[in-house]
This record gives structure tokens, C-alpha cells and sequence, in this order.
């Protein structure tokens, strides 16, 4: 699962990749605009995985995962077809965006958030209304020379077209934006997004209003100070969170909302050896679960013994919870729940 990081040039992209991945990729000068996208796979903070390390002491404990890649420039409608291309090859992949923007002074030129929001958002939507024509023009011309198209396409891009054509995001009509017909597409405006306030160090939280387009979470953070805090030994770190007052990082939230707005769901494997955490779409039945650890499993799937989260820890142990019935056996088609700790039967 990959998210990309996108923004105007100067929104601080690049220090939310750093705030995110503890990474020191390099910053741009005013109105810079680093080329190169920066990749990294950063661990799923989850409290729950530490607990069940704790329980069971095991030589490796073993995160979900996640990646982000730090775009660099941005979509412009406007710019040249090889930056655009570039771009493309980066965005087009991703499964979601983190859309930053700018919250803290640059230059002497003030925030302007709304504004700077829009301005991206609406370059996204032209790119996808560009998309949409092109496509529909060249079924209309495949059509005019008797090829036969699939009728359904063309009525999904009509539609999309009339969405785009408002100045609208498709995102904002789920049902569309995830027909299967636009798969191929990789329209900009139909990923989910996450809008990330990237606040100054000197700003108050909470004190910008800033409304999020339909269908977009958004948080805000102090971008700099968090890649600051990242930067520090671990030690440092904790003191200066609890002398500024800060919990955790806030890029735990953010990765946390990227898993969340992927429709992804955790559930563990627990023993001596290793404890470790899987990711799987939400609705994933038992089988296709097994599969996420290994083929073998899934192909010789018998039985998933099943404890919630809650109730081991609820029971104080394993041998606990079995007493007090709380551990299930269930079939094939059992919908893993987010947080369920599974013991695979299976034989090949
Ligand atoms: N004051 C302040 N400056 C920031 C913040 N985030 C980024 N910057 C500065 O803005 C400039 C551009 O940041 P960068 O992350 O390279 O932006 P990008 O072009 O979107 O990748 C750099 O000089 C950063 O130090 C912030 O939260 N507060
Ligand atoms: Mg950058």
C-alpha cells in the first residue's frame, strides 16, 4: 500500500516525508522543487502489537507496513507534457494522497491555506477532465468507425465528465470514483486523500479553520517541529514531547488515517518466535486472511482458532482465554475483524 505525498512546491512535502520516516531526505530552497521522489516503508504504529510483544517475549516482533513517496513538483495542466509524465509516473501508482499544505509564513508571503488547497485541488481536477475527454473522444471515434466500445465505459466517463466539468473532485462521489471501469485511469481526484495542515511552529492548533473538500479527512501538524523531534535521540525526544505537551508523534495519527482511509484492517499472529502484525483489506474473509501470511495456508486452510484482541487481553493470557471460551474456531468464510489474534489450521 503506497500513499504519495503531493503539494504546491514549498507546502513542505518533503519535511512530512522526513516527519513521517525519520528520514533526512534534503529540503527545497524557496520555491525549489526537488526532481527526485523520495520512497520510504514506515511501521504502522499500533499499541496493541506492543502489548502482545510484551506478553509473549518473542525473538521478533514484526509491524504492518506502509509507504510513502514524496512526489516532488507538482501537476500543473499548464507544464510541459514531460513533467507532467514524470509526475504521472510517480502519482499514478499510489493508492491514496496526503495533500499538504502550507500553514506557517515563507518569505514574508502569509499562509493562505484555502486558497493553496484549492489551487491544487483544482489543477487535480483539470488534469482528470483531460484525461476524460481524451478518452471520450477517442470512443466516440472508435465508435464513428464501427468498432464496437463498452457502453457502460462510456456512461461512467459521461458521467465523470459532468462531475469534473463542475470543478468537482470524483472522490467526492465514492460510488463513482470507484467503479471498476476507471481502474485503468488513475485519476487524480478520484484517489482518497488525506489533507494534512502543515502548521508553523508559532501557530496554535486547532485555531485555523480550514474546511476539507467532501470525502477528505483532514489533520493538522507541525511539520518542521515533528521532523525536528524525529531528529533527536529517543531519549531527547520523550522530554521534549512532555515539556511542549505533546503525546505522540502526529504522524502516528496521519499513519494511522492513511491506514483507515485505505479500508485496511490489522490482525496478529502471535507466539514465542515472532508477534507480528498483517495488514488486509476490511472484509477479508478467513481463507484469503491465511494468505497474507503464506499460500500454503490459504491452499490448506482447515480452521482459524479466533480470539479478539479485547478479550486475550481482557483474560490476562492465552491458556486464560481458551478456559473462558473466549477462543473461537472458525471457518473459511469468517470475516476478520480488525484486531484479531489467529492461529491458522491448515495441511498440505
Ligand atoms: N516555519 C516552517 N517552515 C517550514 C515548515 N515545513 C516546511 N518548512 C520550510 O519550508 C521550506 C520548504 O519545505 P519542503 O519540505 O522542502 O517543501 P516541499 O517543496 O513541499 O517539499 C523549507 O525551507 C522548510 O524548512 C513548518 O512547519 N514551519
Ligand atoms: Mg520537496
Amino acid at each position: 500500500m503506497k500513499l504519495g505525498i503531493v503539494g504546491l512546491p514549498g507546502s513542505g512535502k518533503t519535511t512530512i516525508f522526513n516527519a513521517l520516516t525519520g528520514s533526512t531526505a534534503e529540503l527545497s530552497a524557496y520555491q525549489g522543487g526537488k526532481r527526485d521522489a523520495n520512497l520510504a516503508v514506515v511501521r504502522v504504529p499500533d499499541r496493541r502489537l506492543d502489548r502482545l510483544s510484551s506478553m509473549y517475549s518473542p525473538k521478533k516482533t514484526t509491524p504492518a507496513q506502509i509507504q510513502y513517496v514524496d512526489v516532488g513538483g507538482s501537476v500543473s495542466a499548464k507544464k510541459t507534457d514531460a513533467s507532467m509524465d514524470e509526475f504521472m509516473r510517480f502519482i499514478r501508482p499510489v493508492d491514496a494522497l496526503v495533500h499538504v499544505v502550507r500553514n506557517f509564513e515563507r518569505a514574508g508571503e502569509p499562509p493562505r491555506p484555502a486558497e493553496d488547497l484549492d489551487a491544487l485541488e483544482s489543477e487535480f481536477i483539470l488534469a482528470d477532465l483531460i484525461t476524460v475527454e481524451n478518452r471520450l473522444e477517442r470512443l466516440n471515434r472508435e465508435t464513428a468507425r464501427g468498432k464496437r466500445c463498452d457502453p457502460k465505459e462510456l456512461e461512467v466517463l459521461e458521467e465523470c465528465h459532468k462531475v469534473l466539468e463542475k470543478g468537482e473532485a470524483l472522490r467526492a462521489y465514492p460510488d463513482l470514483a470507484r467503479s471498476p471501469m476507471l481502474r485503468g485511469y488513475a485519476l487524480l481526484s478520484a484517489k482518497p486523500c488525506i489533507l494534512v495542515l502543515n502548521s508553523g511552529d508559532e501557530v496554535e492548533l486547532g485555531a485555523t479553520k480550514l474546511s476539507a473538500p467532501r470525502g477528505v479527512i483532514s489533520l493538522e501538524i507541525k511539520g518542521r517541529l515533528e521532523m525536528e523531534l524525529t531528529q533527536l535521540s529517543p531519549e531527547e525526544a520523550v522530554l521534549f514531547r512532555e515539556d511542549l505537551g505533546l503525546d505522540e508523534p502526529a504522524t502516528f495519527r496521519l499513519i494511522r488515517e492513511s491506514y483507515r482511509l485505505l479500508d485496511l484492517i490489522s490482525f496478529f499472529t502471535v507466539g514465542k518466535d515472532e508477534v507480528r502484525a498483517w495488514t488486509i483489506r476490511l472484509d477479508t474473509r478467513a481463507q484469503q486472511a491465511a494468505g497474507a501470511v503464506h499460500s500454503d495456508m490459504e491452499r490448506g486452510f482447515i480452521r482459524a482458532e479466533v480470539v479478539s484482541y479485547k478479550d486475550l487481553m481482557a483474560c490476562g493470557n492465552y491458556s486464560a482465554a481458551q478456559r473462558a471460551g473466549k477462543v473461537r474456531l472458525e471457518g473459511r468464510e469468517y470475516l476478520v475483524m480488525d484486531g484479531d489474534i489467529i492461529n491458522f489450521r491448515f495441511n498440505v
